[in-house]
């Protein structure tokens, strides 16, 4: 029952009695160390298969002198080169439509899910029957932990499109017994619609990013219904920076007053929710014997010890059709060692994914993560539920503004010292000045999805001083 095979294969009628707090429990709770030894074996399964079937993996690692038979431990392991997202994006484009790294006949695709494309051409997921049943067993295992069960009623309140997220979280509730409710999000008007049929239909948990929450908070309000009177046992996140940001966090409780849970890694490794709390706190576990995570130098991709701050680095442990090896993220996390003290032994990012190293920006001298200005403007009394994050050159120094919605129960009066103590905690949390301009309720647009709160003018100008001007050669 609780067997970890390659390639993988799951009892499908498994599910512990109700009281019971582990899915898999000697998996959840052996000796990290001896967790370590298992994985290591099974990565040298992975890759050989990898190797075998896959020609991206087997061209990247000749190149790179490594052949899996050659990778026996742990340490070996971390020679091995990271994949980027450009690399699996262009060997799509020269190997419609899953690209040379899918490791199935494509006749054994069963489901496609894809990326937005918001930053270059879309990758495809091509998922073979036997992931998808991995994902399943592996999400209902890790919403187990959280506490939702077979009598629950599960919303999916984030979009049913090309989304791994939106199905990872069905095919988890519905494979861990529970009623799945697909509602969706991001049509016009569903929102209001939503708050509707959750009361109907009795949900008692929630499933979205932690931007979606917080509209969906308002809205609520808005159609004179409390949020907190919605009968919300639990809501597990993922997507975005939020259920682990202390402020936003608090937001989310205070609103619906129901457990908080966050989750999520990269569509690309699903199952995705190898990164998730399993305790209503902040912060998240690696669950390694699913997908196998190295918190590593950003530069260098060398594991990094714990206590430190890096990027998390994803090997899949059970994916047959599109596996992952040394998948580079490109976010930004601190680890924890293991300890037995959270009931499972596996390493803990305590601020869980607090942001992408791309999304960071300096400002004289400061680097500074868009999710700790969020953090600071959300704890604020009055905040009026959404801000922008401005980002400027004046002369040769950039500079930072925030606007932050305030309110309509603040008098006006008020504002320019609220504005002021606002930048003095930016100063004292960011180490760097901002303008604080309050700004009117709905001034800005809600998300139904991922949040986008950075405006780097920085880069407007630098596109205006490259495209010519008309009359003008280029
Ligand atoms: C996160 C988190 C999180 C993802 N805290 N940042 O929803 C999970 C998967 C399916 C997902 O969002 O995949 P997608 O669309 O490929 O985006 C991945 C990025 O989203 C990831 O690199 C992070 O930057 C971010 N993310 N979950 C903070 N719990």
């Amino acid at each position: 029952m609780e067997q970890w095979v390659w390639p993988p294969r799951y009892d499908e009628t498994h599910r512990p009695p109700d009281g019971q707090t582990h899915w898999f429990p000697r998996r959840e709770t052996m000796p990290a160390e001896r967790r370590d030894e298992l994985i290591a074996a099974r990565i040298r399964e992975v890759m050989a298969y990898a190797w075998d079937n896959a020609p991206f993996y087997r061209r990247k690692w000749d190149e790179a002198g490594i052949h899996p038979s050659s990778v026996r431990t742990l340490a070996d392991f971390e020679k091995v080169p990271v994949v980027r997202k450009e690399e699996l994006r262009a060997d799509q484009a020269a190997n419609e439509p899953f690209g040379s790294y899918l490791c199935v006949s494509p006749d054994e695709v069963k489901h496609i899910n894809g990326t937005s494309g918001t930053t270059g051409r879309p990758t495809a997921f091509g998922i073979g029957e036997r992931d998808w049943r991995s994902v399943a067993n592996a999400h209902a295992r890790v919403m187990w932990a959280m506490g939702i069960r077979p009598s629950d009623t599960v919303l999916i309140a984030s979009p049913l499109s090309l989304y791994w997220g939106s199905w990872g979280a069905y095919t988890g509730a519905e494979r861990l017994g529970a009623r799945v409710f697909p509602f969706g999000a991001g049509t016009p008007g569903q929102t209001a619609r939503t708050v509707r049929w959750m009361r109907q239909m009795g949900v008692t948990v929630f499933y979205g990013t932690p931007s979606y929450a917080l509209h969906l908070a308002e809205v609520a309000a808005d159609e004179g219904v409390d949020p907190a009177s919605l009968g919300l046992r639990a809501m597990f996140f993922s997507g975005e920076p939020g259920a682990s940001i202390p402020s936003t966090r608090s937001r989310i409780v205070e609103a619906f007053g129901a457990e908080v849970y966050d989750s999520g890694s990269m569509a690309e490794v699903a199952p995705w929710m190898n990164l998730a709390a399993a305790a209503d706190e902040p912060g998240v576990l690696c669950w390694q014997d699913l997908v196998y995570t190295e918190v590593c130098d950003p530069a260098g991709h060398r594991r990094l010890p714990y206590g430190a701050e890096g990027t998390p680095v994803y090997t899949t442990l059970e994916r047959t059709s599109q596996p992952m090896i040394r998948l580079l993220s490109g976010d930004l996390t601190r680890w924890e060692a293991p300890t037995a003290e959270r009931g499972r032994t596996y390493p803990f990012l305590p601020r869980g994914i607090y942001g992408r190293i791309d999304d960071m920006f300096t400002i004289r001298g400061e680097n500074i993560q868009p999710s700790a200005i969020d953090d600071v403007v959300m704890a604020v009394p009055g905040y009026g539920g959404e801000h922008r994050v401005v980002i400027s050159r004046e002369t040769a120094m950039d500079t930072l503004a925030v606007q932050v919605e305030y309110d309509p129960g603040q008098p006006e009066s008020s504002l320019p010292g609220w504005a002021e103590r606002i930048s003095n905690r930016l100063r004292t949390v960011l180490g760097v000045g901002a303008t604080v301009v309050p700004v009117r309720q709905h001034t800005f647009d809600r998300t139904e999805f991922k949040a986008r709160r950075v405006i780097d003018n920085r880069e407007l100008l630098r596109r205006m001083a490259d495209e010519p001007l008309p009359g003008r050669e280029p």
